[in-house]
Parts: C-alpha cells; structure tokens; sequence
C-alpha cells in the first residue's frame, strides 16, 4: 500500500465510527427518514473530502480528534449533494456508490428530505463541536456554508450546470462550474483543516490554492474515469457525460491530452504549497494518488 492509500483507508475508518456516532440509529422515529440517510452515508463513499481535510489539518499538526467533526460535516454534505444530484430532477440516476441511489430505494419525497436532514446535522455537528474554541467554530462553519451554498459554492455550480444544459460551453464556463460544483468543497476541506492546525494567513492561502487545484483534478479525473472505466468499477453509471452530450476534458482535448492536462494541474497543485516551511509530503502524495486514482 501506498502512504495515500494507507491515509486514505485509515481516514475512511476515522470518519465513519464518527458518523456512526452523529446520525440518528435506524430504528430511530421517522424511521424510514433515518434508513434513507444511512443507506446514502454508509455506502462505501471514498471520504476523499474528509481526507484532504485530515491531510491538511495534520500538516499544521492538529490532532484527529479536533478534526473528525468537522471531517464528517463535510462529508455528510457531500452526501447530501449526492442524494440530491441523482434525483429525477437533476441527473435522475439510479446507481450511487454502488447500489441504488435513495430515491429509487426510499422514494423521491424521503430522499429529498434525507438530503435536506443531512445538511442540518452537518452544521449542528459543526456548532457543538467542543474541541474547538467559539472563534474557530464560527470561522469553520463559515467556510463551510460558503462552499455549499450560493454565489461561489456548491449549489450556485449545479445551477450554472443546469443553465449550461443543451448548449455549447466553453472550456472557462466548465471550469467555472466545475469549481464551484465540486472544486468549492474540497477547497474548504482543506482550509478548514488548515485553520483548525492554527495555520498563518499565507499558509492557509497556500493550501487554499493547492486544494482548488485538486478539485480541478478530482475533476479531470471523474471525466477520464468516466470514458475509461466501467459501471461495476465505479459504482455509478458510466459514460453518463458522453450520453448527456455534457461539455468535459476528454470531450474537448481527448483522451491523451487530458491525461497530459492532468499531470500539469498536479504539478500545479504541488507547487502551490512548496513555499511552506511545513513537511508538505502527505498533501503531496493526496494529489498524485486522485492523479491515478481508478474510481
Ligand atoms: C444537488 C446541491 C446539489 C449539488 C450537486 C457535487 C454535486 C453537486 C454533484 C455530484 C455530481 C458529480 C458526479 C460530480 C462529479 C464529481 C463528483 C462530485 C463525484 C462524486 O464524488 P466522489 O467520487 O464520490 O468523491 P464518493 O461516492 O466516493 O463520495
């Protein structure tokens, strides 16, 4: 095992004996509500935002215990995009981390508020989080509402990939919603992380910059995956991009100059935080390990 996918398995276990601990058991009334949430939640998801977050916090040498809260949050909205991504409305799937999405397990009305339920346990785990002081709380869950919601967060970006549906965009639109869709996210992931480790301004600016250029990858990468791997592989529907005729790299440049586009963005991600005075190597290896990654 790599050091990043050794991080990575280790984080997974972390974050979910923590969301274990922060979401309603199943046999908890409404029922129903509280199955959908897990059946979403525990699905095998990689924790990829929670591991950034992890990766920077313990570059600033936080421990995981003032970590793991704020870890979960993000993941538990993470999930909540998911559930609501996949609805008729939206991208109207029926496969998600490997099984059925929620509403084609629980109903459209259950999953709708499954995504809802998860956003306002993410912020109540935020707020009483008692590892951390009022002032770092506050500042946490700022960057956190910032980066979900609107102008430049996550649902601002599925707006503007709505509005882009059937018409032709350019590579600088995709890369606008591109970051606030999924880049916002992983972004706050990491300056959360950061601010939590008691980083200076600059270092927290630094990893801000290493952390939007990971999403950009994340990014490139769920597009090559998309036209190189499997359904089974992957646990979602694959060449779904292709079907809806949406605007992606391997669309634009193709394959082989995507790959090409990929390596430059890492080395642009790893250049973001060489300044540091801080030993960088986990952050580092984070991004060559979603360089390679295969789902
Ligand atoms: C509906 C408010 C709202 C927002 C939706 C994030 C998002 C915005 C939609 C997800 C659609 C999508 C497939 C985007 C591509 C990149 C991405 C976020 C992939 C899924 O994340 P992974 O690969 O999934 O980290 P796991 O299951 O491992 O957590």
């Amino acid at each position: 095992m790599t050091e990043s996918s050794e991080f990575l398995s280790h984080c997974r276990t972390l974050v979910d004996a923590e969301l274990e601990r922060s979401v309603p058991q199943p046999d908890v009334e409404p029922t129903r509500l509280h199955e959908a949430i897990r059946w979403s939640l525990f699905a095998g998801g990689k924790r990829f935002r929670p591991a950034v977050l992890i990766a920077a916090g313990r570059t600033f040498g936080a421990s995981n215990e003032r970590l793991i809260r704020s870890a979960a949050a993000v993941e538990m909205i993470h999930t909540f995009s998911l559930i609501h991504d996949d609805l008729p409305a939206m991208d109207d799937d029926d496969l998600r981390r490997g099984r059925e999405t929620c509403h084609r397990k629980y109903g459209e009305a259950t999953a709708i508020l499954a995504g809802d339920v998860l956003q306002t346990l993410a912020f109540k785990l935020l707020s009483t989080d008692e590892s951390l002081d009022a002032k770092t709380r506050i500042r946490v869950i700022a960057v956190i509402a910032d980066a979900s919601g609107t102008p430049f967060g996550m649902v601002a970006g599925q707006q503007l990939d709505l509005d882009a549906e059937g018409r032709t965009i350019t590579i600088d639109e995709l890369e606008t919603i591109h970051s606030r869709k999924t880049g916002a996210l992983i972004a706050a992931a990491a300056e959360v992380g950061a601010i939590i480790g008691g980083a200076n301004e600059f270092e927290i600016a630094a990893v801000r910059q290493y952390a939007e250029k990971l999403g950009l990858l994340f990014q490139i990468t769920d597009d090559l995956l998309d036209v190189t791997q499997s359904t089974e592989a992957l646990g979602k529907t694959a060449g779904k991009d292709a079907a809806a005729k949406k605007a992606t790299y391997p669309g634009s440049f193709g394959v082989d100059r995507t790959r090409e586009l990929a390596g430059e963005v890492t080395d642009e991600a790893r250049r973001a935080i060489s300044a540091m005075d801080r030993d960088t190597s986990l952050l580092e290896s984070l991004a060559g390990h979603v360089l390679n990654r295969k789902a």
